[in-house]
């Protein structure tokens, strides 16, 4: 772009018009992410642009100060871009009315919950945002940032800020409210509604009640399923969406073509008309969260940590090969899928055939680094679950011992194993800890009993189950000494084994 492209704005000459330009904000938005701005934000231009109403959106960054400028800077607009293989296609949503940074203004962030205006806060803010011990499903106590929260300072957690919001909402008169979970956990409603229970129930003496009082009465927590690939920008895709745009888009949004929202209907103050953008209101919400965290996202982590060990640094480069592809294929059928319960009139089938189609899109360029990144979190929400209904079958999950294996290789690797540039760019909240228990690890095994059986990564179920701790322990030798390939034939010809010797 040369230096006189003009700066996408709404009166600036761009090849794309904004959808909507909405006249006042009645969601406010924790989590000012790519996916937010490429998933929910489309869908509620979708539903403006067909009923009006004021769902303008007020987004908080929980932290960058870099997309709350240039979403200042160019009036609060940028564009999705849509891209497959063969084509790219823009939208510019339009949707957003401000934005600022939460942990410059925590008090801010409260003082818009208790603003009758707002009647629905949606978080996208990942599994890492939600400030509970994966081990015991609760508020992690020992957190600093919560323990500060909890002692009255101005809140900078989201748990901490949502429950502030609601107290100052239940003091000046109570409207209605819901809050709307967006993050890939089990029952993500129930989920946010628990921790900010906790949270209010952890303040000393009343201090919480009256808030607790207006929860029972006037605040829902729905439960919602999002889907979309939505990989980070980069300074190449910036240019070309600029040349695309006629106009300079600091913060443009590359997404796949698939798109999908179930969402539990149940909204205490209203909700936009979500589903003119193709949202699904259902009550078999848990069903689809099930399905996409096992079925896409568990398979995904597994993609991504054997795609980062066999040295490729995009997921259709790993789905391309073919023993990835085929433990990919086995997870799914073996180990997934038989414990999921279906959503009704899904075809799994046709579901898991688009999901290959999906990882396969080369256009993306996916990082499996992004993929493999926070495993100590999100692995606590794809993996236990299906492994332990295995495991009380009497059937070993091996692929999903694998996923466990080639992310502890990533991350915590035993002394003298490099697992070389793409596990190096993962990031997780976990990696020091997993570290120092690998520096003095002598086997794979005793890893993994460090890590499942006494640090209790993967909750406490799954901590006693010496099979599979073992089975990972194997793995990860392999992995180290012989290499991933060898991993992956090992388990998978391991589970065919399984499969045949069942009745
Ligand atoms: C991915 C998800 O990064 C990850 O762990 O599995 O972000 C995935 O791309 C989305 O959930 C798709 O909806």
């Amino acid at each position: 772009m040369s230096n006189d492209t003009p700066v996408l704005g709404r009166t600036t000459p761009a090849a794309v018009t904004p959808l909507v330009s909405p006249s006042g904000a009645g969601i406010l938005h924790l989590g000012l992410g790519s996916f937010h701005r490429a998933h929910q934000a489309v869908y509620t231009a979708a539903a403006i642009q067909a009923s009006g109403g004021d769902w303008g959106i007020v987004g908080v960054a929980s932290r960058s100060r870099s997309i709350v400028d240039a979403m200042h800077a160019q009036e609060f607009l940028y564009s999705v871009a849509t891209i497959s293989p063969g084509s790219t296609s823009l939208t510019i949503p339009g949707v957003h009315t401000d934005a600022f940074v939460g942990a410059e203004e925590p008090e801010r962030v409260v003082s818009q919950i208790a603003d009758s205006g707002i009647r629905i806060v949606t978080l996208t803010v990942t599994e890492n945002g939600y400030s509970y011990s994966p081990a015991t499903q609760h508020l992690d106590l020992d957190d600093a940032t919560l323990r500060a929260d909890l002692a009255g300072g101005a809140p900078r957690s989201t748990i901490g800020q949502l429950a502030r919001g609601l107290q100052a909402r239940a003091a000046a008169g109570g409207a209605p409210i819901s809050i709307l979970s967006c993050d890939n956990l089990s029952s993500n409603g129930t989920h946010t509604e628990k921790l900010v229970r906790e949270f209010l129930s952890e303040l000393p003496g009343s201090e919480g009640a009256d808030a607790l009082a207006f929860l029972d009465r006037a605040v829902t927590f729905p439960s919602s399923m999002v889907d979309r690939i939505v990989p980070a920008t980069t300074a190449e895709f910036r240019a070309r969406i600029g040349g695309l745009l006629g106009a300079a888009d600091d913060i443009p949004v590359p997404a796949e073509p698939f798109t999908m929202w179930a969402v539990e209907d149940r909204f205490a103050g209203g909700r936009p008309t979500w589903e003119a953008g193709g949202a699904v209101f259902t009550d078999e919400v848990g069903r689809y969260e099930q399905m996409k965290v096992r079925l896409l996202n568990g398979t995904h982590s597994l993609i991504a940590y054997l795609g980062a060990l066999t040295g490729v640094g995009t997921i259709p480069e790993a789905i391309a090969l073919d023993g990835i592809e085929s433990a990919a294929r086995a997870v799914m059928r073996d180990e997934y899928e038989p414990s999921i319960e279906l959503p009704s009139g899904v075809d799994v089938r046709a579901y898991e055939t688009e999901l290959f189609e999906r990882w396969a899109n080369s256009a993306l360029g996916h990082r499996t680094s992004q993929v493999g990144t926070d495993g100590s979190v999100k692995l606590r929400q794809r993996i236990p679950e299906p492994a332990l209904l295995s495991l009380h079958r009497g059937d070993m999950p091996h692929l999903i011992a694998l996923t466990v294996a080639g992310y502890l290789s990533c991350i915590a690797p035993l002394a003298g194993f490099d697992p070389g540039v793409h596990a190096a760019a993962m990031t997780d909240g976990a990696r020091e800890r997993l570290a120092a228990l690998a520096a003095t690890a002598r086997t794979g095994h005793d890893l993994a009993r460090r890590v499942i059986a006494e640090l209790h990564l993967f909750g406490d179920e799954l901590a006693e189950q010496d099979a599979f701790i073992a089975r990972v322990g194997e793995l990860i030798d392999t992995i180290q000494r012989r290499g991933v390939d060898a991993a992956i034939a090992d388990a998978v010809s391991a589970s065919r084994t399984t499969k045949e010797m069942q009745p």
